[in-house]
């Protein structure tokens, strides 16, 4: 299974196309839509989510309903590509004394402007940022609301939640909720701690006020996967190590922690491993069980079938209203940092695409334990394995 995606912030539409998916998923473009949406909440976002309404338009690779096998190619369009037209218009403009219209010169300090420009030779900091900018994950949620489908024929559930917002912890209830999504999109933050939830957006306004910018930490948590996703056998099957790529290739991640993460670093082996005992008839686990579940659902690059619980770290998003100094790569002197409008954050926005960073790598490796190319047959590899496994 694997996925490419292409488009600019302000082009035309963001492409994505999804191939290895098996034939027989139940898919329809409303499945799609509604992660698109869940992507676009989030209190702190500028004006331009209010210009979007994400739809999918399949091209290929799904008939009546289902899909068929072959690769699956997805058309988002940008609503915004109207007043953007003159900019990112794909032919020269001939006799136009500014054939390059709103050059960025003004490189934004955190982004890969500067980077960018030196590496691919570009006048225009625009050939860079259009590409760098996080509206490319529409096309990744696009591309993993099919995995979720697909997962979702197995019970697999995907949710997340906010944990913390540039200084402010939510508290975490020791049971999360039973549809996790469901209540975490009930807020406008994405936060299970409505009184965390209300300091963190007072913070925001203010953050705002201040033309500053703000980063925080989501958790992913995913029920129902049956024990042996990934392998020890290779560094490149570690399903943690899988993980940890997917998810620092989100724009602005910075970290990355699995179960208790850097805390395991500051404890003693007694309090960081996870007693095991006998716990008959458990679908997913065999007769076995964790006593906690401090792992984090992994263990030697595997699965152990306790719940999978990533937490992702985001940094403050790097073009601020009220701009760094910086140098005009044009002038090749000092300046101020290029600023027209971005959001203040957008890390509830990040859990939604940590989810499906997520629902991708567990459907490689769904496909790659119980692998066929129809749905049918993957499901016989999965009830035999489960069988098995439910005998020991
Ligand atoms: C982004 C800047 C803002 C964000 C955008 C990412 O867009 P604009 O430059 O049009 O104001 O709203 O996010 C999205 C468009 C999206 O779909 O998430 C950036 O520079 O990364």
């Amino acid at each position: 299974l694997r996925f490419t995606t292409a488009g600019e912030s302000h082009g035309p539409a963001l492409v994505s196309v999804l191939e290895g998916m098996p034939a027989g998923v139940p898919l329809l473009a409303e499945h799609v839509d509604a992660e698109l949406a869940r992507r676009q909440q989030g209190y702190g976002r500028g004006r331009r989510m209010q210009i979007e309404k994400d739809h999918v338009e399949f091209l290929s690779g799904v008939r009546a309903g289902e899909t068929v096998g072959s690769p699956i190619a997805m058309l988002i369009r940008n609503n915004d590509w109207k007043n953007w037209q003159d900019v990112m218009d794909a032919a020269p403009r001939e006799g136009d004394p500014d054939p390059r219209r709103r050059a960025v010169t003004r490189v934004r300090p955190g982004h890969a402007d500067l980077t960018g420009v030196l590496k691919y030779d570009r006048a225009d900091a625009r050939d860079i940022l259009e590409r760098a900018s996080a509206r490319e994950t529409t096309a990744r949620v696009a591309a993993a609301a099919i995995c979720r489908r697909l997962l979702a024929e197995f019970d697999v559930r995907i949710g997340s939640h906010l944990v913390h917002l540039g200084g402010i912890d939510a508290a975490r209830p020791d049971t999360l909720p039973e549809d996790l999504n469901a209540a975490a999109d009930a807020s406008p933050l994405r936060t299970l701690d409505a009184s965390a939830e209300a300091r963190m957006i007072t913070l925001i306004d203010e953050t705002k006020r201040a033309g500053n910018t703000l980063g925080g930490i989501c958790e992913v948590v995913v029920d129902g996967l049956p024990v042996g996703l990934g392998s020890h056998v290779s560094w490149d099957r570690k399903l943690d190590g899988r993980l940890g790529q997917a998810m620092l290739s989100i724009p602005a991640v910075k970290g990355v922690e699995i179960g208790l993460g850097f805390e395991t670093s500051r404890r003693t082996g007694a309090d960081v491993h996870d007693e095991i005992e006998l716990a008959p008839g458990r679908p997913l686990t065999g007769h076995t069980r964790r006593r906690t579940n401090r792992a984090g659902g992994l263990e030697g690059g595997m699965t152990t079938g306790e719940p999978l619980v990533v937490r992702v770290a985001m940094k403050p998003i790097s073009t601020l209203m009220r701009p760094l100094e910086t140098i005009d790569v044009a002038k090749s002197e000092p300046a101020s940092a290029a600023a027209e409008r971005s959001d203040v954050t957008a890390v509830p926005a990040m859990g939604v695409i940590a989810e499906a960073m997520a629902a991708f790598v567990l459907a490689q490796a769904f496909l790659e334990k119980f692998g066929g190319d129809s749905l049918g047959e993957m499901r016989r590899n999965y009830d035999g394995y489960l069988t098995r496994v439910g005998e020991r």
